[in-house]
C-alpha cells in the first residue's frame, strides 16, 4: 500500500472459486477503510472495515472453507453486510458496487500521500479541505511556504516530520536494496516456475548481476509458444501482483507487493545505528507496505538464452557484445544472433528465424570467441578483455568460507550469546568463528570494559581447549571491534590489545567524521591502520545503502598504504561488511584492493544467529569485485589464519 502506486481492486483468479485469497480480501478491506477515512466517512463504519481486515488476516482456517460452511459471520467483527460482500467476492469473483465506486472516485494524489510516513488518511483529508492539497508535490510546496505549521493540530514539528517523510518516500521509491529485490524476485520466480508448461525461468537485470541496489526486477520465462497465452493469464492472477501496468505480446509489467510472501514479511533484526540511518520505524513500516516493479518477458525456448543475456545486461556489456557480433558479420539482440546477410530488411522476431542456435548463454559467448562470463562481471569493466586472454578470475563461492570474523554477542549489542553464536557457526559447517564485540567508548552499543574483554577471553580459551580435547575441529578467535578514536587511536591500552587474536578497527562517530574534510579523515584512518594491533578495517566508509553516504575519505590512499604494509610482511586486511544495509567495501574497490595485495575478509557483522548468513551478500559483492578464493582470508583454515593474524610487525 502507499509508495506511490494507485490502488486498484485485484482481478479475480482465472481458475475459478475461491476467486480471491485471504490476503487479498484482508488487504481490500483495509484499503476500503482507508478510502472511507479519506472521504470523511463516520468512524464506526471505517473501524468495522479495519476490524474485518484484521480478523481475516489472522484466520487459521481456510477462508473458502469458512464461507462454504456458513461460519463467516460467526467471526468477530464480520457483520451481515460485510460478510455478504466478502462471500460475493470469494465465491462469485465480484466486488460490491460501493467499493468499486470508492476505488475509482478517490484521487490518486491523495492515495500517494498515504505513502508518507506518519501521515494518515484523516490528516490528508484535513490538508485537502483546508489548503486544497491533493498530491505530494503540492504538499511539499505548502511545507516550504510554512503553511502547514499554521494549521490547527499541526505545528512546526509535524511540518518538519512531513518534509522528512517526503524525503524518505522519494529515496525509497527510487531504488531498492539488493536483499529486498532478491526476496521479491525469488518469490516471483518460484511462483512462475510452478505454472504448468513453464520450462525455464531466470531472474535477469541488476538483481542477477548483484548490484547493491536495483531499480526494477527483470525476469525471463521460456515456454513453448502455444502455451504463452495461458501462462500469461496465470501470471496475472498470481498472489502478490498489486497492479498490472501492461500486458501485451511477450512483455508483462507488474507491480508486486508484500502479499507475494507466504509468511509475513519480516526484515529480521536491524542494528540500531543502521535503522536510524535509513529512517527508523517509519522505514520498517514502509518496507512492510512497499511495492516493487517487475518486467517479465515470456519467450520461446530457442530464444530464451538470447533474451536472458540481453536483459541481464548491463547495457554497457551488451553494447560491447553487440559490437563483437557485428565484427563477425552477426547481429546480436534479445531475439537471437543472426547472420547479417540473412536479415535483409526483416526485423525483430521475423529476423530471428535465421538466428544461430544457442542452448544456453555459454553458447552465445562461445560463438563470439569468449569464455562464459558470469553475470556479476558483466559491467564492461575489463571482463571482455580478460575473457579474450582467457584470464577471467575463478570467483569465490559461499561454500569456500570456513568461518567469519566480525560478530557480536549479548555482551555488547548482540541478541545471541557466545555459545549460541558458536553453535550456529558449527551448524553452518564453519571451522571457526571470530567474536568481536564493541569496545568501551561505544556506550550505546554496550561496549566492553577492559575487564569484561579479558573475562570473555578466558571463557573463549576454556571453550577452545574443550573442543580441542574432544577432537572437535572448531575454535573461536577472540577479537574486538575497536572504535577508531580521535587521531585514529584504538580504544584499549596495548596490554589489553596484546591478549587478543585480532582487532577489527571501525569508525562509529559517523556524524563527527561526516563534518570533517577528506584530508582529516584519511589522516586518522592512516593512523588507525598503522597501529600495530589493527588486523582489519571494518565498514571502511560507513555508508548505509539508501540511508547515508559514507564520510569523505581517500579510500584509494588507505588501500594503497595497506598494500605496502602487507608487502612489508605486516598483515592488514579490509572487510567487505556483508550486511545488505552496508556492503562496504564497495565492489568497485575490491579489484583495486586485490591489485594492491590487500586481503579481504567477508564479515557478516552478525548481531544474532541469522545474521551469520549475511556472508551470502558479502560473497555476492566479492564476486562482483572479481575476488577469488585465495583473496579472502575466511577461506583459510584456522592454522593459516593464526599465522596471518600473528604478523603484526
Ligand atoms: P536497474 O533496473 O536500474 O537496477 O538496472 P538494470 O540493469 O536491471 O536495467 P534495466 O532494468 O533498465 O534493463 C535490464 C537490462 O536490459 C539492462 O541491464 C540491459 C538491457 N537493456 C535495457 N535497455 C537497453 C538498451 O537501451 N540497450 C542495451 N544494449 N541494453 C539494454
Ligand atoms: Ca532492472
Ligand atoms: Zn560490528
Amino acid at each position: 500500500m502507499g509508495s506511490g502506486t494507485p490502488w486498484k481492486l485485484p482481478k479475480a483468479r482465472a481458475k475459478g472459486s475461491p476467486y480471491f485469497s485471504r490476503n487479498q480480501i484482508s488487504k481490500v478491506l483495509h484499503q476500503v477503510g482507508v478510502l472511507l477515512e479519506l472521504n470523511g466517512a463516520n468512524p464506526f463504519r471505517t473501524r468495522s472495515y479495519f476490524n474485518g481486515s484484521r480478523t481475516i488476516s489472522n484466520l487459521n482456517d481456510d477462508l473458502g472453507d469458512i464461507i462454504n460452511t456458513g461460519k463467516l459471520t460467526e467471526l468477530k467483527g464480520i457483520g451481515k453486510g460485510l460478510g455478504s460482500s466478502i462471500r460475493r467476492a470469494v465465491l462469485d469473483g465480484e466486488w460490491v458496487e460501493d467499493w468499486i465506486e470508492l476505488f475509482e472516485s478517490t484521487p490518486n494524489g491523495l492515495i500517494e500521500m498515504l505513502g508518507i510516513p506518519n501521515l494518515g488518511p484523516k490528516r490528508i483529508k484535513l490538508l485537502n479541505e483546508k489548503l486544497g492539497i491533493s498530491n505530494i508535490a503540492e504538499l511539499q510546496i505548502s511545507c516550504e511556504k510554512h503553511e502547514i505549521e499554521e494549521l490547527d493540530g499541526f505545528g512546526k514539528k509535524s511540518q518538519q516530520k512531513i518534509i522528512d517523510g517526503i524525503q524518505l518516500l522519494k529515496r525509497f521509491n527510487a531504488r531498492r536494496r539488493l536483499d529486498i529485490g532478491l526476496l521479491y524476485g525469488n518469490a516471483l520466480k518460484n511462483l512462475i516456475g510452478n505454472i504448468d508448461h513453464v520450462e525455464k525461468i531466470e531472474l535477469a537485470g541488476s538483481a542477477r548481476r548483484r548490484k547493491e541496489s536495483i531499480g526494477d526486477l527483470d525476469l525471463v520465462v521460456g515456454a513453448e509458444i502455444k502455451f504463452h497465452e495461458t501462462i500469461s493469464n496465470s501470471i496475472l492472477s498470481l498472489p502478490g501482483i498489486a497492479d498490472v501496468k501492461g500486458a501485451g505480446g511477450s512483455k508483462i509489467s507488474v507491480i508486486l507487493d508484500t502479499s507475494i510472501f507466504e509468511n509475513k514479511f519480516n526484515l529480521g533484526n536491524i542494528d540500531d545505528g543502521v535503522l536510524e540511518a535509513i529512517g527508523g520505524d517509519e522505514y520498517e513500516k514502509m518496507e512492510a507496505s512497499g511495492t516493487i516493479d517487475a518486467q517479465i518477458r515470456l519467450v520461446s525456448l530457442n530464444m530464451f538464452p538470447f533474451t536472458l543475456a540481453y536483459f541481464t545486461g548491463s547495457k554497457e556489456h551488451n553494447i560491447r557484445m553487440r559490437q563483437r557480433a557485428l565484427d563477425r558479420g552477426l547481429k546480436l539482440n534479445e531475439f537471437g544472433l543472426i547472420p547479417l546477410d540473412k536479415i535483409e530488411n526483416k526485423v525483430g522476431i521475423e529476423a530471428a528465424k535465421y538466428s544461430l542456435e544457442a542452448k544456453s548463454e555459454k553458447d552465445i559467448y562461445k560463438m563470439l570467441d569468449l569464455p562464459y562470463i558470469v553475470p556479476e562481471l558483466r559491467e564492461d569493466l575489463g571482463e571482455i578483455e580478460e575473457g579474450e586472454k582467457n584470464n577471467l578470475p575463478e570467483l569465490v563461492t559461499s561454500n569456500s568460507l570456513l568461518g567469519a570474523f566480525h560478530n557480536h554477542t549479548t555482551l555488547s549489542d548482540g541478541e545471541a550469546t557466545l555459545e549460541q553464536m558458536s553453535d550456529a557457526a558449527r551448524k553452518l559447517n564453519w571451522k571457526y568463528l571470530g567474536i568481536s564485540d564493541h569496545s568501551q567508548s561505544l556506550k550505546i552499543a554496550n561496549g566492553l570494559s577492559p575487564q569484561e574483554l579479558i573475562a570473555q577471553g578466558d571463557i573463549i580459551k576454556k571453550y577452545n581447549s574443550e573442543w580441542k580435547q574432544s577432537n572437535t575441529n572448531f575454535r573461536v578467535f577472540h577479537g574486538v571491534e575497536s572504535d577508531i578514536l580521535e587521531n585514529g587511536k584504538l580504544d584499549y591500552k596495548n596490554e589489553i590489545l596484546e591478549t587478543l587474536d585480532y582487532v577489527v578497527a571501525s569508525v562509529h562517530a559517523i556524524r563527527k567524521w561526516k563534518n570533517r574534510d577528506e584530508a582529516e579523515n584519511t589522516e586518522d584512518l592512516f593512523n588507525a591502520i598503522e597501529n600495530k594491533y589493527t588486523t582489519m578495517l571494518g565498514h571502511p566508509t560507513g555508508r548505509i545503502i539508501q540511508g547515508r553516504e559514507g564520510y569523505e575519505v581517500d579510500m584509494h590512499a588507505i588501500i594503497r598504504r595497506m598494500g605496502e604494509l602487507n608487502q612489508e610482511g605486516i598483515f592488514k586486511a579490509i572487510e567487505i561488511n556483508a550486511s545488505p544495509y552496508r556492503l562496504d567495501l564497495d565492489w568497485r574497490l575490491c579489484k583495486f584492493a586485490k591489485m594492491c595485495g590487500v586481503p579481504i575478509s567477508i564479515n557478516p557483522d552478525a548481531h544474532d544467529i541469522s545474521g551469520l548468513k549475511d556472508v551470502k551478500f558479502g560473497t555476492y559483492i566479492a564476486r562482483k569485485g572479481w575476488l577469488e578464493k585465495s583473496d579472502i582470508i575466511n577461506t583459510k583454515d584456522s592454522i593459516e589464519v593464526m599465522e596471518l593474524f600473528s604478523k603484526r610487525g
